[in-house]
């Protein structure tokens, strides 16, 4: 079966594999250069009347070697992030927006860690008032289901339920795309970014 669609995302083709595991939505991103496909997420949009246990566990992100490291880092909403400050020399975390609480965590010092929750869903832009170069972001997302893609842009959502969903994807200089596609099974969706 092959979908295609006007618009700068675009499902390439879908096919059905049989997986030893449960339901799982798979492919690859194409059209997006191989330094930027670390920066993508694909993830599955709000499911009408479902929520998500908040993760117990706090993600990680570093300042490092004067970059946010990950620059891109996709979590469910409701997880804390701690931010963690390996240079040498001091840096400070923010973010101007309105959906993570305009949160300031001061001045890190190395080896420093102050921690964030990010309650609503948001694509949070982290800022350093330090160095203005500096420039990451957390996507605080309503389902769990989502993943980075890896180098060769292949993406992969495990454990995904049967239905009828809204497909995004995002990258920082890219933007939000959105598609939806039905998911029965083990499902295989190529994309292209044009
Ligand atoms: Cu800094």
């Amino acid at each position: 079966m092959t979908v295609k669609q006007v618009g700068a995302w675009c499902a390439l083709a879908v096919a059905f594999f049989s997986s030893a595991d449960a339901a799982e939505l798979r492919g690859t991103v194409r059209g997006l250069g191989m330094r930027r496909g670390a920066d993508a997420v694909v993830y599955i949009d709000a499911i009408p009347g479902r929520t998500f246990p908040v993760p117990r566990d706090h993600a990680v992100v570093e300042t490092k070697d004067l970059v946010f490291a990950p620059t891109v880092l996709p979590v469910l909403m409701g997880t804390t992030v701690d931010f963690m400050n390996r240079d040498e020399m001091a840096h400070n975390v923010f973010s101007p927006d309105k959906c993570a609480g305009k949160f300031d965590l001061g001045k890190l010092a190395q080896g420093q860690s102050r921690s964030h929750t990010f309650n609503a869903p948001c694509t949070a832009t982290l800022l350093c008032s330090i160095h203005p170069e500096m420039e990451g972001f957390i996507l605080a997302l309503p389902t769990p289901y989502f993943s980075r893609l890896d180098k060769t842009g292949a993406y992969a959502i495990r454990d995904l339920p049967d239905g009828d969903y809204r497909v995004k994807f995002w990258h920082p200089k890219i933007g939000e795309q959105s598609q939806r596609i039905k998911v029965s099974g083990a499902i295989m969706v190529d994309f292209e970014i044009r």
